[in-house]
């Protein structure tokens, strides 16, 4: 009915498989016949071949670089757990040299680092820790002052236009602008311009914490320069804040061991590298006793007034923190926009992070004679102090940042969560020069402890600390809680009871025992103790989830306290037990320390591939301190210790 249309313009792609006429004939010929076959295209034909071979040359690409990188991966991860199982796992290796090559391990070389996930916001910058142009200049900047030596420290200082007198500092960028000054430059007590390092006195334990500093000190500027955490298994780096936590962390660790050579690099770093403009946000309480009371304590034994600038830079960015309808602050804050919030699941802020900034706060205000920083921290306090909701002395875990009052009530632990909150009391009332009524607090505190948290276990009756939910008493117990001991006897040092130093002695032992009882020497991150009447079992029970241990700190801090005050030499014993287990099972040969996942477990104790910072900031540093016999370094009489082992002075040392 119709007439056939006419053909149409078709637009399709045609392949002749037939060889014809160019199969046969010379190349000329060939490239003659395919260019005519292109120019018999059409223009969309032409875009969509086009278009096909670009894509088919980037799948081809991506999919060769994520090979290779699987592979790379897989290499070192299997390598590096092979490394860290203990040859012969009951016997304890003598600790290895810090100067040995990691390059040296056989089968083992550096790999680019690892994409990771981060706990900071996604928009921090993740560089690779070497190769960097401006980083090689600095090392090589280092170079040139090594060679100048110790002139080299004050030196540095002038050069950045830093000096005690403050006449000639560079202005900081902050959110808010600096505050009044005081009006003579802060200087450290008399006592604390006393502390010089002094490598020469170290006795062999001590020189073994070196050795131990070094070798963690190679990971990181190794693998991790400049950058948060140290993973030192994929000898790579993680990032929390994005601000170099680790080295700010070991500044003063280095100044006490007396490694100049490392304190000055780090140096370098906080002067040209460490910028807070940036848009990240910082948690509050991490972020105060890690990196201002890093700078502090850096600043107090250096006397390099480059430091103070830092903390002070940094204060002002936590301030908006602070700026909450209840004035309990908030848990973030972001340093570069200075927008505060409370983390994203809860208005809720945790008790011990809110009271646990204030000797930071108030040595910032003392130093800077801006008393915005010790106000604000110091209205917390006055707010928990009145609050409703306590149990003799005892606080719950949580506080909103809203109504001001406690929530979740009646749990009660001196474990995560709570436990600075007794600390800081004692703490600051030490600070201040013992006139504070905080004292009041922590003497009924330590009642409550007593009333309600104390049991035996069985068979061998150590003393604990368990955990009360809704009247409910569990003999659960948190490493963290290892703190208590050492708090308790430095009260006991500080004119409280006696019955302190008995109760810290006895906890003292029981810290000790989460250890002992543990097939590697290392304690579990929770321990459950016996209450049974039996003695086929151990004291100390641990759970599958529980069985890890991060590096921490609290126990050696307390045997650190409990050597200085008491002299019994059977706490430094403790000390080199746990430093040994530390290098048998923790040490990674490539550089660095990390946590493991089993402590029950000597053959797989399981590495995690992490190196907090706090192990070089307070575990190491409490570990050199516990093996001198000085009571002078740094003496109980003129420092007090923030919750991450930074040393401020006492305002008025007895
Ligand atoms: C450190 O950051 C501090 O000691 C804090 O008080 C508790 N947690 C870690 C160490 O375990």
């Amino acid at each position: 009915m119709y007439p056939p249309p006419a053909p149409a313009r078709r637009d399709f792609i045609s392949v002749t498989l037939s060889p014809g006429r160019s199969y046969d004939g010379g190349r000329g010929l060939r490239r003659r016949s395919c260019w005519r076959k292109w120019k018999q295209l059409s223009r969309l034909q032409r875009t969509v071949v086009l278009f096909l071979l670009v894509v088919l040359m980037l799948v081809g690409l991506l999919s060769y670089v994520h090979v290779a990188d699987e592979w790379a991966a897989v290499d070192s991860r299997s390598a590096a757990a092979w490394q860290m199982r203990p040859a012969n796992p009951p016997v304890l290796p003598a600790p290895q040299k810090a100067a040995e090559n990691p390059e040296a391990v056989a089968g083992l070389s550096p790999q680019k680092p690892q994409r990771h996930f981060r706990r900071g916001p996604p928009n921090l910058q993740i560089r690779a820790p070497e190769g960097d142009p401006q980083e090689r200049r600095q090392d090589q900047a280092q170079k040139r002052a090594e060679v100048v030596g110790e002139a080299g420290w004050g030196a540095e200082a002038q050069r950045d236009g830093l000096s005690w007198r403050g006449a000639g500092t560079k202005p900081q960028q902050g959110t808010e602008p600096l505050g009044k000054k005081a009006e003579f430059p802060p200087r450290p007590s008399p006592k604390a311009a006393r502390i010089q390092p002094n490598p020469a006195s170290q006795n062999a334990r001590q020189k073994a914490v070196v050795d131990a500093f070094l070798h963690a000190w190679a990971g990181y500027r190794k693998f991790a320069w400049g950058h948060d955490e140290l993973k030192p298994l994929t000898r790579s780096f993680s990032e929390w804040f994005g601000l170099g936590l680790t080295l700010i962390d070991a500044l003063d660790t280095m100044w006490i061991l007396g490694l100049k050579k490392e304190f000055q690099e780090a140096r370098n770093w906080v002067s040209k590298r460490l910028l807070f403009q940036k848009d990240v946000d910082v948690n509050l309480f991490e972020s105060t006793i890690r990196i201002l009371g890093g700078l502090l304590s850096a600043f107090h034994l250096s006397g390099d007034v480059l430091f103070l600038k830092k903390a002070e830079d940094f204060g002002n960015r936590l301030m908006p923190a602070f700026r909450t309808p209840s004035k309990i602050p908030y848990s973030d804050v972001n340093i570069g926009t200075g927008v505060a919030h409370p983390p994203r699941w809860t208005s809720d802020s945790t008790v011990a992070e809110v009271t646990s900034i204030q000797l930071e706060f108030r040595e910032l205000s003392r130093l800077t004679g801006d008393k915005k920083f010790q106000e604000a921290a110091e209205e917390v306090t006055r707010r928990v102090h009145g609050l409703h909701g306590k149990l003799d002395g005892l606080v719950p875990m949580f506080i909103n940042t809203n109504s001001g009052s406690f929530t979740h009530l009646g749990v009660f632990t001196l474990g995560a969560r709570a436990d600075s909150y007794y600390e800081y009391l004692l703490k600051q009332w030490i600070q201040g020069g013992k006139k504070e009524r905080l004292l009041e607090d922590y003497l009924e505190a330590v009642d409550g402890v007593r009333k309600h948290l104390l049991a035996r276990s069985e068979p061998r009756k150590l003393t604990f600390v368990g955990e009360l939910n809704h009247g409910r008493f569990s003999a659960k117990m948190d490493h963290l809680v290892c703190f208590l001991p050492g708090t308790l006897a430095l009260g006991a040092h500080h004119g409280l009871p006696a019955e302190h130093m008995e109760l810290a002695q006895a906890l003292m032992d029981t810290c000790y025992q989460m250890y002992r009882q543990m097939e590697t020497g290392l304690s579990p991150e929770i321990a459950h103790f016996n209450l049974q009447r039996t003695k086929a079992v151990k004291d100390v029970q641990v759970k599958a989830a529980d069985r890890h241990n991060l590096l921490r700190p609290e126990t050696v801090e307390s045997l650190f306290y409990l050597h200085r005050l008491t002299g019994d030499r059977k706490y430094q014993d403790w000390g080199w037990e746990i430093l040994r287990s530390f290098n048998t099972y923790t040490r990674v040969p490539s550089g660095g320390y990390s946590s493991i996942s089993n402590v029950q477990d000597p053959r797989h104790p399981q590495p995690r591939d992490k190196m907090e910072s706090f192990f070089l900031g307070e575990t190491l540093k409490y570990l050199y301190l516990l093996f001198s016999d000085d009571p002078d370094l740094l003496s109980l009489d003129a420092y007090v210790f923030n919750t991450e082992a930074h040393p401020l002075p006492i305002w008025a040392p007895s």
